[in-house]
């Protein structure tokens, strides 16, 4: 925290209405007698009593998008699954029977591999509240007629590991998960597997062959892993925030989350607010708040200093800057403003910031966990952070610029998978919105923010 003496607000803005963070400060909210105290597992208890096609319908109904980046809807993707019953037997077993091949069995895995610069709302949630996960999980589960899901974790983050895996066995103790669910007769299995800390293994195919033991690397798609997906089986792949989000939606109806937020972006959403603000942190609002009103409830810009440019969707996404503070953080509202809304990273920079020098530290990030499999990404991201340093360093040209314009350019929609694309974003578009700074460094040979020094690893 940069500020944390910044004043509390005085009254709470009228949107303020949280659900997924609700109780988020009550001690010991991890716990599933916490977890109950606050109307835990009753939605478990009502989907069990739905046909799954109905939980289906509800999550369709609502509208909820997904909260990974690509805001892809929720019930859609599950409705993608085919809809016989998954055998309940070992998921390598491909046996045939009389009448050709058994059917395939159905996966839920949740993408818990959070790692998008600026993106930190799915561990505290996990930290939080993991049972609104593992309830969201044997909901969605029980939706797609899976008896397997899994959680593919951060392996980085013991914290959230341990106390995620701890409320696993609770929930397998309270009869929420293993055999015959709340006598439902339902079936389910919940593993947690811990990834070993690469930026890719958040790309949905990537994550797959990583959990399946291989090396992460993304795949070809189509097939789509709701066709073919995990052990080339049908699986729908689900952020930890949108899997969260399922039990109010069943417990309150669809009507209740259309009644925030946008008729294409309906809800509520964590957005995580970090950098140069007075109080950062997790801000659940209904999509379509602005930042102008976020910075209002969270203490605005630190003190004495004012906003330069900030991300919407984390760092994979166009910037923005002052001029953009009223736009409504939505899907529609930010693409048509020229960004995307992503994971809803809000990172903010004030004045002191060089923008140069913050585009090459996101660069040398991506540089370092591009996975190598395509050239235009391998390469282009090495380039380009050879020619942002010495831009940076002030020994760069105006031809520098034209030339990482043209690498990304060889990079957006030419590589394998988003992580290529989302390496150009911050470059395109600080050239695009901050062409005079990056002209200022050549001419005056420096960093024009850093008098005393003349390279980038003085
Ligand atoms: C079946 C079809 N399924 C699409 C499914 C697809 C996926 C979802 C969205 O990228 C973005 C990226 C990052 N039949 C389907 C279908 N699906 N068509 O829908 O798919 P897609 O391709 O639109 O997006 P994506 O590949 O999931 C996600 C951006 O998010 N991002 C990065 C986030 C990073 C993390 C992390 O670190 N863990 O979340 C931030 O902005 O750049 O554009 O499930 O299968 N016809
Ligand atoms: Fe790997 Fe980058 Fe190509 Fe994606 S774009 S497949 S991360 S090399």
């Amino acid at each position: 925290p940069l500020a944390d003496a910044a004043p509390e607000p005085s009254a709470s803005p009228t949107w303020l209405s949280p659900v997924l963070s609700r109780y988020w400060d009550d001690p010991r909210s991890w716990t599933l007698e916490t977890y109950r105290r606050h109307d835990g597992y009753l939605a478990l208890d009502k989907a069990l009593r739905m046909d799954p096609d109905q939980v289906i319908g509800t999550v369709k109904d609502s509208g909820l998008r997904g909260r990974g980046g690509a805001g892809f809807p929720t019930g859609t993707k599950w409705g993608f699954i085919p809809q016989e019953r998954s055998p309940q037997s070992d998921p390598n077993a491909q046996t045939k029977d009389a009448d050709g091949p058994a059917p395939k069995p159905h996966f839920l895995v949740v993408n818990a591999d959070e790692s998008e610069p600026g993106t930190c709302k799915d561990m505290p949630l996990i930290l939080a509240t993991p049972h609104a996960l593992v309830e969201g999980v044997i909901i969605a589960a029980y939706a797609i007629r899976s008896s397997r899901a899994f959680i593919y974790l951060r392996g980085e983050v013991v914290p959230v590991l341990r106390r995620l895996q701890a409320a696993v066995v609770e929930a397998y103790e309270a009869g929420y998960l293993g055999r015959d669910i709340l006598g439902s007769g339902y079936d389910l299995e919940l593993v947690v597997h811990a990834g070993a800390g690469a930026y890719i293994c958040g790309e949905e195919t990537a994550l797959l062959d990583s959990l399946e033991g291989r090396r992460g690397q993304p795949r070809l798609r189509p097939p789509f892993p709701a066709v073919a997906g995990l052990y080339a089986s049908p699986t729908v792949v689900n952020n930890v925030e949108s899997i969260a989000s399922v039990p109010p939606i069943i417990l309150r109806g669809a009507q209740w989350f259309r009644s925030m937020g946008s008729m294409e972006s309906p809800g509520f959403t964590l957005y995580s607010l970090s950098g140069h603000v007075a109080r950062p942190g997790q801000y659940e609002a209904p999509l379509g708040i602005t930042l102008r009103e976020l910075l209002e409830y969270s203490g605005g810009v630190r003190a004495g200093h004012s906003l330069k440019f900030w991300t919407p969707g984390g760092s994979s996404t166009p910037l923005f800057t002052a001029d953009h503070l009223d736009v409504p953080l939505d899907y529609e509202h930010v693409a048509a403003a020229g960004s995307m809304l992503g994971t809803k990273a809000l990172q903010i920079f004030d004045e002191t910031t060089c923008v140069v020098r913050a585009v090459l530290r996101w660069t040398e990030f991506y540089e370092h966990e591009s996975c190598g499999k395509c050239t235009p990404c391998r390469e282009g991201t090495y380039w380009l952070v050879q020619i942002l340093e010495r831009l940076e360093a002030g020994d760069g040209t105006e031809a520098d610029l034209e030339k990482l314009l043209d690498i990304s350019d060889s990079i957006l929609g030419k590589s394998f998978c988003a992580l290529g694309d989302g390496a150009t974003s911050p470059i395109i578009s600080s050239i695009k919105h901050f062409r005079d700074e990056y002209l200022a460094h050549f001419e005056l040979g420096r960093c024009p923010f850093d008098p005393d020094r003349s390279t980038l690893h003085d």
